[in-house]
């Protein structure tokens, strides 16, 4: 096969930087007031790769006050002009495309494929994307303004997409930004902060505060914050909604899932296949819509098994660097160990268990495709999100019957629908409660189209025309009068 990609360049970055960062403050790199370093490891070979800072209250307050000293400026400039730097940052990632994609894949331990052929390409697309929107504020957003201050909370699944999902419409609408990035993937963010440096982005309108959960809540409690997006757990979702309750802070919240993965009988059987691959193997299952439950008609069910089997057996698990591999590193022995437990549960609950016959790699945070069957539609395995490459595959029997499984469940992110019957699917797909439906296709993302959860798995929406709403809000229209005066 073709030669592992080289982590060099990425390794000679974190070098050109000691291997230690401060935190990215009003536009300069800064130590931490509260004097701690915490290591980011590589989860392919538990190899530390820097220290980052561990930003404190006080340091939370010199980065909240950088922002709002520069949307003083940032929130006035004409949407033309903040294009102009939107333009910038997404030339400039692209450029050095590479450079992150290695760096993510380094900190993440997702494979190289995925984060030089979907991570990076759509973060590229997603500023390109908001760029247009800021040029177009001036007119078809007119009577909106920016809310100011936008603290963002973003977890370790997607590290750079996240932050571009977060930070391009906030930037886009004219909100200044305290970024803090996930404990497990800081880099590429940091990087990125080195980016805004280079494109000239004005002193702090981003700020990059890195630090674990006490940084989030420390940023999410500040008063001089107008706004709170977060992704990640439903429990620290929970925790957030809590905190700002009452507090005036706008808050979106994207959270967790357990997607269904419909497959008819009448589905393209092979196309099928693949799409189950791509649900729930993709960034070894740690997504947010991961099709984590397989929906199967019960007259082919067991004859899909036997089709996915075949290619669990052809999936390549190992180094993410390496070009071919299918499934990389758990992010954490943490991550791992709750991968386990839940499959143990899985097993006392009595479902059936199935991986491929060959062996992951015994050094670093690994585990192999995982199918069960014969789950029991209330089993924790097919409640609960796993977060991991693991499938939970039920049966139905009618149509009413698909609709309802999918839908028993608390969350309500995504779904994923199979059949060769459009009318059929498109019943379906109108009865899912769920914020993305897909129709013979899964994990298909755009800039131009809203995500975003029902029910447990959040509200608000992030991408498209909907994802600006988060970002602004209406002004007062002046009356005649009011405008004579003024
Ligand atoms: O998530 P957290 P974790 C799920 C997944 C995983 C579990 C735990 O099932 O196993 O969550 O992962 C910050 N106030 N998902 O612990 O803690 C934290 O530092 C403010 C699903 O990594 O939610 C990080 O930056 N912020 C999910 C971010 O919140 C706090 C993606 C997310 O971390 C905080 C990730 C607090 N009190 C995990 N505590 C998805 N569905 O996309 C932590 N943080």
């Amino acid at each position: 096969g073709p030669a592992p990609e080289a982590a060099e360049p990425a390794l000679d970055w974190l070098r050109s930087h000691r291997n230690r960062f401060g935190l990215f403050i009003g536009g300069r790199w800064r130590a931490p007031k509260s004097g701690t370093w915490f290591a980011t490891l590589n989860p392919a070979d538990g190899r530390e790769l820097a220290q980052v800072a561990q930003a404190g209250r006080e340091d939370v307050e010199l980065a909240v006050r950088a922002a709002r000293r520069a949307f003083a400026a940032w929130g006035k400039t004409p949407g033309h002009l903040r294009a102009r730097y939107l333009y910038a940052l997404a030339r400039q990632i692209q450029k050095h495309a590479r450079l992150f994609a290695v760096l993510e894949t380094l900190d993440n331990g997702k494979p190289i494929r995925e984060t030089r052929d979907i991570d990076i390409p759509l973060v590229v697309r997603h500023f390109y994307y908001h760029a247009g929107w800021a040029q177009l504020m001036d007119s078809e957003l007119s009577g909106y303004e920016p809310l100011g201050v936008v603290g963002q909370i973003i977890p370790w699944n997607f590290p750079l997409l996240m932050l571009a999902w977060k930070v391009a419409p906030a930037l886009a609408m004219g909100n200044t930004v305290v970024l803090k990035p996930a404990e497990f993937t800081p880099l590429t963010a940091l990087l990125f902060a080195e980016i805004c440096v280079r494109v000239g982005l004005p002193a702090g309108v981003v700020n990059i505060l890195t630090g674990d959960g006490r940084t989030g809540a420390a940023l999410v409690e500040h008063p001089g914050v107008d706004k709170i997006a977060f992704t990640g757990s439903t429990e620290v979702g929970r925790l957030i909604r809590r905190a700002t309750a009452g507090s005036g802070k706008r808050l979106s919240l994207e959270l967790g899932g357990k997607s269904p993965f419909i497959v008819f009988e009448d589905a393209d059987l092979d196309s099928a296949v693949e799409g189950v691959v791509d649900a729930i193997w993709f960034n070894q299952g740690q997504v947010c819509c991961a099709g984590s439950r397989l929906l199967v008609q019960e007259g082919i069910a067991d004859g899909f098994y036997q089709k996915l089997k075949a290619r669990m057996e052809k999936l390549r698990v190992g180094n993410p660097l390496d070009k071919a591999v299918d499934i990389g590193a758990i992010i954490a022995p943490v991550q791992l160990e709750k991968i386990k437990r839940l499959v143990q549960r899985g097993l006392e609950e009595g479902a059936e268990l199935w991986q491929p016959s060959w062996a992951v790699p015994k050094e670093g945070c690994f585990y192999p495709p995982t199918l069960f069957t014969n789950v029991a539609p209330s089993a924790t395995i097919a409640q609960e999100e796993i977060f991991g490459p693991v499938l939970a595959a039920l049966t139905f029997r009618t149509p009413e019957e698909a609709v309802r499984l999918a839908n028993n469940t608390r969350y309500g992110l995504a779904a994923s629908v199979w059949s060769e019957d459009i009318n059929l699917a498109l019943d379906v797909a109108t009865q899912i409660k769920a914020g993305t439906v897909w129709i013979n296709s899964t994990n298909l993302f755009d800039a131009a189209s809203g995500f975003g959860g029902y029910r447990e798995s959040g509200f608000g929406r992030e991408g498209g025309k909907e994802g600006l709403w988060e970002y602004v809000r209406r002004v007062r229209p002046r009356t005649p009068l009011a405008r004579k005066k003024a």
